[in-house]
């Protein structure tokens, strides 16, 4: 999950990077300075293969808090890195990964559904299966400009290093077959740009404010016959193809090209009418099924419930420790220290139902949530599964940043068609949270709502949403670093013009990659809001002042998500 960053946006901030850094490293305590510097390093050598060391947090089981506390003071990071280190564990026997479809997805599943099973029984838990598409590309696909009565044919590989152009994930296939060749202007994210591509190959170049499938949508509305994407070539990292995610769904034929034989089309397409030829193989294989897992309360209106999210996925590339291990993690010990609480019989029971998912596949476009937020539209879903019992959905995906912030979704920054029931409460959630960081002296900022994390569908359907997100991609400012070094003591600030998580989307998302000290205070105050929304009398009026609309989930909704933006690199 993050906030879209236009490629060439990305440009002037790596600039500004580089200005920051000098100023601050005059400004900084060079102990402090250093400290962390090495940090960084280490994160970045990692390769996936370090060696755990959690120091004095290290343990081999989870504590029961005490039955007398309540669920803020039940958290412990102790207890969230023991279960993170399990995660590393399940991805370092599964070649470093836990994407879908991969034995390291189905043991993270398995490790959340035994774990539950024995220290949380008297929760309910359930499987919620699906499918989802498996398919390769046979052979090479072929790339050809036909342009003044000659052939060039682009070199394909999946290294992308030594290659011209790679295929788009979910590319339909293409039997060999001629296009005339047309270029998309500006970078494809308006509709007028798209005006000029019916029947024709559409060639777009990467970056703008919008995402690959965006583009892709676009290019379908207005008939392009298929799709290539170029690299934009404005850094060095910026020149060969990448790995450009579509829709599952995804109808047209779509590959990505280098920056260099992006050129070469522009160039022959400015020049006289070229065409192309694309052949694509594409061989399908049976679906495979992967599961969300939901545990619930048995105690507290079904009707009326609060769901609490998180992605159990993490990407192909990495790990996945603290995307979205953390959050993940963070909801585990959510769901057994609430059912602790309950079974200690001092703790005053919610009179809601809470119900704690872990969505698979939202690396891969928010599927998981996708299909239980239609699940739950579905006419013949059962009482207390329907859209309309579900007071709230609160999404944890980030919460470990090593270069963290505080980060609590602004419910203001909905974006434009959001149901207009669901704001004022999901308003009312930020500043909740808000309000907790401040009375506990804690820093906090808000972060984009534009709902690119699983969130999305339910906030779409007119739910009220909310959550935090300590960071990804985005750079800590000077401004933050000062007052979260004010607020947190002498070097806990972190590093001003250093992005917040380095290892995003990488083979370095391990247990080094966790600032434990902001992943405590982030599932505490997860832990406030669920305590502090179950003992509200009435939480439907506190969540929707104005009633509640009935809002059915767009058919075709179609997320924003963090897995379709541009992958620059
Ligand atoms: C319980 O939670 C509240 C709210 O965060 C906190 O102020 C209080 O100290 C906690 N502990 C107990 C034992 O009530
Ligand atoms: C996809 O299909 C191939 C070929 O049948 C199979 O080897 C592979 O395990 C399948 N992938 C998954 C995730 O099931
Ligand atoms: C260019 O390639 C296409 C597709 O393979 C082929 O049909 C055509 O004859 C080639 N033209 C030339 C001039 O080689
Ligand atoms: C996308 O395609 C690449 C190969 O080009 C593959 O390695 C990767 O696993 C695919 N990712 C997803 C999420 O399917
Ligand atoms: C390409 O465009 C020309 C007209 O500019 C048209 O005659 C030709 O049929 C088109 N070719 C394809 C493959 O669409
Ligand atoms: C795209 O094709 C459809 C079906 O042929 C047609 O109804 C529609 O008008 C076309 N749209 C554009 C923008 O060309
Ligand atoms: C192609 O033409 C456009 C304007 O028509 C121009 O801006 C662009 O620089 C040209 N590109 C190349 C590679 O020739
Ligand atoms: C939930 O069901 C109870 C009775 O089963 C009913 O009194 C209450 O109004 C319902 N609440 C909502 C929000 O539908
Ligand atoms: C709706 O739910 C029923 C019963 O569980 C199921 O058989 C059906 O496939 C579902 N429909 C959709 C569109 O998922
Ligand atoms: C929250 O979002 C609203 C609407 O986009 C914006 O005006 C406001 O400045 C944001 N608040 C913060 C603290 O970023
Ligand atoms: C709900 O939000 C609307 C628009 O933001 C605002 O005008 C209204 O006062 C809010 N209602 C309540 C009860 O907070
Ligand atoms: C981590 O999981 C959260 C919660 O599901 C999700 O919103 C977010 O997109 C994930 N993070 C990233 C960077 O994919
Ligand atoms: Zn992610």
């Amino acid at each position: 999950m993050c906030s879209v960053v236009g490629s060439f946006v990305r440009i002037l901030i790596l600039f500004a990077i580089g200005v920051v850094l000098l100023i601050v490293s005059i400004a900084l305590n060079a102990a402090t300075l250093s400290t962390i510097n090495k940090r960084f390093d280490e994160i970045k050598n990692a390769n996936g293969q370090t060696t755990v060391s959690i120091g004095s947090t290290t343990r081999t089981t989870t504590q029961p808090p005490s039955s007398s506390g309540n669920l803020t003071d039940s958290i412990r990071i102790a207890d969230l890195m023991y279960h993170l280190n399990e995660l590393q564990r399940i991805a370092n026997d599964a070649s470093n990964t836990r994407a879908i479809g991969t034995r390291g997805f189905s043991e993270t599943v398995n490790y959340i559904y035994n774990y539950l099973a024995v220290n949380a029984p008297n929760l309910n838990v359930v499987r919620q299966p699906f499918l989802v598409k498996n398919f390769t590309v046979k052979g090479n696909p072929i790339l050809i400009l036909s342009s003044g009565g000659s052939n060039r044919t682009f070199t394909y590989s999946t290294n992308l290093a030594r290659s011209d152009f790679t295929y788009a994930n979910y590319s339909a296939p293409i039997a060999l077959t001629e296009f005339n060749l047309t270029v998309v202007p500006n970078y494809g994210c308006d509709p007028a740009d798209w005006q000029n591509v019916a029947g024709q190959a559409a060639l777009v170049v990467l970056g703008g404010i919008c995402t690959f499938a965006e583009k892709c949508e676009l290019a379908n509305k207005y008939n392009a016959s298929a799709l290539l994407y170029y690299n934009h070539g404005l850094t060095t990292a910026s020149l060969a193809p990448v790995i450009a995610r579509l829709r599952q769904v995804n109808t047209l034929p779509a590959v990505c090209l280098s920056y260099a034989a992006g050129q070469e089309l522009v160039r022959a397409a400015n020049m006289t009418s070229a065409s192309i030829w694309l052949q694509i193989e594409i061989e399908n294989y049976p679906p495979f099924m992967i599961e969300n897992v939901c545990a619930n309360t048995k105690e507290g209106n079904i009707n009326e419930t609060i769901v609490i999210g998180g992605h159990s996925d993490s990407v192909p590339a990495g790990p996945g420790i603290n995307d979205n291990g953390s959050g993940a993690m963070a909801i585990l010990v959510l769901a057994t220290n609430l059912a602790r609480l309950y079974q200690s019989g001092n703790y005053i029971k919610y009179k809601y139902r809470v119900r704690f998912c872990w969505w698979a596949a939202e690396e891969i476009g928010l599927v998981g949530a996708i299909y239980h937020a239609q699940q739950a539209q579905n006419s013949s879903a059962i009482i207390g599964n329907r859209l309309q019992d579900y007071l709230i959905n609160l999404n944890y995906d980030m919460l470990g940043s090593p270069n963290y912030m505080l980060g609590v979704y602004n419910g203001s920054s909905a974006k434009p068609g959001t149901p207009p029931s669901a704001r004022n409460g999901s308003i009312r959630i930020s500043e909740t949270f808000s309000s907790w960081f401040d009375r506990n002296n804690l820093p906090w900022d808000y972060t984009d709502f534009s709902g690119r994390s699983d969130y999305g569908p339910f906030l779409a359907a007119g739910i009220v949403a909310g959550g935090l997100f300590s960071g990804a991609d985005e750079t800590k400012t000077p401004e933050q670093r000062a007052r979260y070094e004010e607020k947190l003591g002498l070097g806990q600030g972190g590093l001003a013009g250093a992005i917040l998580d380095p290892c995003y989307h990488k083979a370095c998302d391990t247990t080094d990659n966790i600032n434990q000290l902001g992943y405590e205070k982030m599932v505490q105050a997860a832990a406030y809001m669920l305590e502090y929304l179950g003992r509200l009398d009435d939480l439907p009026t506190w969540l929707y002042p104005n009633g509640r609309q009935t809002t059915e989930l767009p058919e075709n909704y179609f997320p924003n998500s963090d897995y379709f933006r541009d992958v620059d690199s």
